[in-house]
């Protein structure tokens, strides 16, 4: 027994010894100490070693084992630090390549359009505001001067979470309670999401974003109002851009007006861009109706005000000329990086 260990023994170093490399001295560890292997066939062979004999034996059988496990070892060792001064000696690096790109993000259309926006009204004063998108129907309709059964509700085809709260259709709601909070002089923009149900087109959108300005102070006339809107016009699409007030009807101003300013690409001749008026609508605005003032706390008397709101996408659109306000949704990287 004694020899036939000491045989097994010789037999794996020798082995390791020649190996050379590291997959062969895996195939010779389960050679010789795997569940089948040679020093295992040993222990087996223990039931025809006379009883008194065995533990000697076993002891000889560990030793052996730990013997050829360090050799493995060790030799592992050698050969893995071979193998990697091998590969360094072979591997080039060349330092002088070019880095690759990393692929840099940059803002949305209409995050670029909005802060353009914001700003030129903050360079005239402007504070900008938000508030919550899921509205009281009172601070989006009531407060607004659009009753219960008021048409303007229908027309807006608003998402009703119940009978009392909706989704906002308009950022009017945060100027109102601006409103209800602060005394004038009051000067705000208050960009945002707003939800309408409508079905999705080159033109419309369920969810789309709006920004709404509101002046209130002592002796504010419509004056003012089209002195600030000419010059949001002017700042947005070039000096020479001229502005068009058209009577217009909305509930919570008395008068309205649309504006249209006349085509940057044309200057008002006439052309595709504009569909051949000369003139692209930007906006809605008016005096904010005495109703609105009142209803929150505000004395018509004492003080008046105006207000405006745009659709940021359509201004996106504008400004960058693209046709289909779907492209601004579907996050194709293509289109979006040409911006
Ligand atoms: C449009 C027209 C407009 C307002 C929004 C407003 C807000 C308050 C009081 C009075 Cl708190 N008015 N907002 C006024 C006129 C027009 O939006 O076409 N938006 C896309």
């Amino acid at each position: 027994m004694r020899e036939k260990l000491e045989q097994i023994k010789a037999e794996a170093l020798g082995q390791i010894e020649e190996s050379g490399a590291l997959e062969k001295l895996n195939e010779i560890r389960i050679r010789y100490l795997g569940k089948k292997g040679e020093l295992t066939q040993v222990l087996k062979g223990m039931k025809d070693v006379a009883p008194q004999d065995r533990p000697g034996v076993g002891q000889m059988v560990n030793e052996a084992r730990a013997v050829i496990e360090d050799k493995l070892e060790e030799t592992r060792k050698r050969l893995a630090a071979r193998a990697r001064e091998e590969q360094l000696k072979n591997e080039e690096i060349d330092v002088t390549l070019p880095a690759r790109k990393m692929a840099m993000g940059h803002s949305h259309p209409c995050t670029v359009a909005l802060e353009e926006v914001e700003r030129i009204f903050i360079g005239m004063g402007y504070e900008v505001v938000e508030g919550p998108e899921v509205e009281y129907d009172y601070y989006n309709f009531q407060a607004l001067n659009i009753p219960k059964g008021h048409p303007a509700r229908d027309e807006q085809d608003t998402f009703y979470i119940n009978d009392s709260i909706v989704l906002r259709s308009q950022t009017s709601p945060v100027q109102v309670r601006i409103m209800e909070k602060q005394k004038p002089p009051i000067r705000i923009i208050a960009p945002g999401r707003v939800f309408r149900s409508d079905e999705v087109d080159a033109t419309h959108s369920p969810c789309f974003h709006q920004v709404e300005g509101l002046v209130i102070d002592k002796k504010v006339t419509f004056a003012d109002l089209k002195g600030t809107l000419d010059q949001f016009a002017k700042e947005l699409f070039g000096e020479e851009t001229r502005v068009k007030f058209r009577p217009h009807h909305f509930p919570f101003t008395e008068p309205s007006a649309e504006v249209d300013v006349s085509c940057f690409k044309c200057g008002g001749k006439g052309c595709r861009f504009c569909k051949g008026s000369g003139w692209i609508e930007i906006l809605g605005c008016g005096m904010v109706h005495p109703n609105v003032l009142k209803m929150s706390g505000i004395d018509p008397e004492e003080y008046s005000g105006f207000a405006f709101g745009m659709g940021l996408e359509r201004i996106a659109l504008l400004k960058y000329e693209i046709d289909d306000m779907r492209l601004l949704y579907e996050n194709d990287e293509r289109f979006l990086k040409q911006f």
